[in-house]
């Protein structure tokens, strides 16, 4: 259940204008073999793996919408190293700053990066999905 993929959330340095980026997640499982070796259950975003990188420009919003299409597990979603001043309720670390998300249920996580550069990396942190979900 477990492998290791990196994707990111890439950040660079000014901009005129703060802009939203959208997005619009389902999680859910599909069997694929990713590393060559082995088919296995995989989380997906809208059916691929692996999750798409996030590109902003200091000062931008982001705004996801993730539906728990996977029918089994809860999910929630953490990005990793954000500081998330003043908006922690968008940290995604279940049980500490929200609820997970329930089979079926969505959550829409919604904030800016104001004073941070460089590349992130966003995962689950419910359950095993830590990589399946990166
Ligand atoms: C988000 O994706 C779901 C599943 O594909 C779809 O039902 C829904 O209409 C989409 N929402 C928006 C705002 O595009
Ligand atoms: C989802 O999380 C809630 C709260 O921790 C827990 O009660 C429930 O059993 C979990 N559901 C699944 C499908 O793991
Ligand atoms: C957080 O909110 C406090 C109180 O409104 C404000 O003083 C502070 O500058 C804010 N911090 C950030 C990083 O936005
Ligand atoms: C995201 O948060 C901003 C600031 O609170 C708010 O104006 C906006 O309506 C929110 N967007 C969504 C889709 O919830
Ligand atoms: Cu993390």
């Amino acid at each position: 259940m477990k492998l290791s993929a990196c994707l990111s959330t890439v950040v660079m340095a000014s901009a005129a204008f703060a802009e939203t980026h959208y997005y619009n997640w389902t999680a859910a499982w599909s069997n694929l073999n990713v590393d060559g070796v082995k088919e296995r259950p995989v989380i997906t975003c809208n059916g691929e793996f692996p999750w798409p990188q996030i590109r902003l420009t200091k000062g931008d919003r982001v705004v996801i919408d993730l539906h728990n299409d996977l029918g089994d597990e809860n999910t929630s979603l953490h990005f990793h190293g954000l500081f998330q001043h003043n908006q922690s309720r968008q940290d995604g670390v279940p049980m500490l700053t929200q609820c997970e998300i329930p089979p079926g249920y969505s959550y829409t996580y919604n904030f800016t990066v104001d004073d941070q550069v460089g590349s992130f990396w966003y995962h689950s942190h419910s359950k095993g999905q830590y990589m399946d979900v990166s």
